[in-house]
């Protein structure tokens, strides 16, 4: 059987304290036990467990990284050490804790009045109000600017909204909605109960990948909103995008969950079955292929980490982010389209993860920024030139 310390090829272990091993195996015994038993069904049969989402609340799993107002304060190595436990679960899984804690909760914390904050956070904390954020639309996904969604003024101060949203995790069972919308004064964020008249989100269908997940398509007609719904403190893209830098930065952690959980199967596998009287992995390409997927998780998680000690430092960033994101994804999935080759047959079953994974991460690299563009945000960077106009 597979000795993954071995696999530390590095000791990034001793990289971490005591305290964010502590919080990791917490968050890993919680996937192996509730999780795992259940994913391949819930996949096949397109089941987001909301079961299971005060559970997580009661592990500290939600807005975990931020403070105040109920929420667990944990640091942002923390934080990404429990989204790499979940993604190795499944990228659902984590994705569920990525809209919950680092967009909407995100939104409310960092651009809320202190009455938003405190009607909402603390339920959010525990799981009892789930949340989504909705900035993407159906023809506005990489170029956010372009929304058609608008919000105006009334006269008495009250706003009415309207247009339509895609793309959008959980917004069939949320019970707030962080709305993102053109104004008179740019682009602000709105807080919509999803019980108000005219806000209407539908699960998208027949997905490929992250089946064990919602994503929605909301509808917008002529919504109406009082005028405290407003998110007081920003204007402009900046908004949303700060939200998206909070969520950007645990999928670069979440990517290498899914690339771990994928390189031990195929270790495990390739150890126990046997082809021509020898295990598999006492072939030289099998061997190769586990040793480039170690090098590339190992470096990953350095990448993820360091991104992570910035963070703590205050001194991260968006631009760092945009390395871990793009990195960590494009990697990720190669390293999960990899194991699957070393499953043979095997491998195209729910029985084993890493097509699950690989099918999964379709949507981790597109969402929050694709690949092209972290790789336009990261050209322009080095060389002074924007390309995306
Ligand atoms: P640009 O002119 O570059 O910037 C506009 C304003 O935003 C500021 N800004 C940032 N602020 C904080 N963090 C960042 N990472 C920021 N990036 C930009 C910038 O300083 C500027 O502020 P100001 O005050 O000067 O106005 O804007 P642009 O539109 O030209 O940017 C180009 C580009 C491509 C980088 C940007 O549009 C981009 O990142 N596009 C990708 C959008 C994306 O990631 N979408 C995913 C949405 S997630 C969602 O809706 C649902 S998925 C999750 C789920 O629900 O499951």
């Amino acid at each position: 059987a597979a000795d993954l310390d071995k696999s530390d090829l590095l000791n990034l272990e001793g990289l971490l304290s005591e305290v964010e091993i502590q919080l990791r195996d917490k968050v890993r015994a919680f996937v192996d036990e509730r999780f795992r038993p259940s994913i391949a069904d819930w996949y096949e049969n397109a089941h987001f467990p909301v079961e299971i989402v005060r559970e997580m609340g009661e592990l500290g799993l939600l807005g975990m990284h931020l403070h105040g107002y109920g929420c667990p304060g944990r640091s942002a190595v923390e934080y990404g050490l429990a989204a790499m436990e979940l993604e190795a679960g499944d990228s659902g899984l984590r994705t569920f804790v990525s809209v919950q804690g680092s967009l909407a909760m995100s939104a409310i914390h960092k651009f809320g009045s202190e009455e938003q904050k405190n009607r909402y956070l603390p339920g959010m904390a525990k799981g009892e109000i789930i949340g989504c954020f909705g900035l993407t639309e159906p023809t506005a996904g990489s170029d956010p600017g372009s929304m058609a969604t608008t919000a105006t003024r009334n006269d008495d101060g009250s706003w009415t909204l309207n247009g339509a949203k895609r793309w959008i995790g959980l917004a069939s069972i949320a019970d707030i909605a962080v709305i993102w919308a053109a104004t008179d004064e740019g682009i602000r964020g709105f807080l919509v109960p999803t019980d108000t008249a005219g806000f209407t989100a539908t699960p998208i269908e027949q997905k490929l990948s992250m089946r064990a997940s919602i994503q929605c398509d909301i509808d917008i007609a002529d919504v109406q909103l009082p005028a405290e719904a407003v998110l007081p403190d920003v204007r402009g893209l900046k908004g949303p995008f700060s939200c998206l830098n909070e969520a950007r930065y645990g999928i670069m952690w979440g990517a290498m969950g899914a690339a771990r959980d994928s390189y031990e199967v195929a270790l495990k596998y390739a150890q126990e079955r046997m082809q021509f009287d020898k295990p598999l992995s006492g072939y030289q390409i099998t061997q190769q292929k586990l040793v480039n997927m170690v090098l590339e998780i190992q470096k990953g998680i350095l990448v993820a980490l360091q991104t992570g000690r910035l963070k703590d430092a205050g001194t991260l960033d968006p631009v760092q982010i945009s390395v871990g994101k793009l990195n960590n994804c494009r990697e990720a999935i190669a390293i999960c389209r990899e194991a699957r080759t070393m499953l043979g047959g095997n491998g195209i079953t729910l029985e084993y993860s890493p097509l699950r994974h690989a099918n999964n991460l379709e949507s981790v690299r597109t969402y929050e920024g694709t690949d092209e563009v972290h790789t336009l945000i990261l050209g322009r960077h080095i060389t002074g030139e924007q390309a995306f106009r």
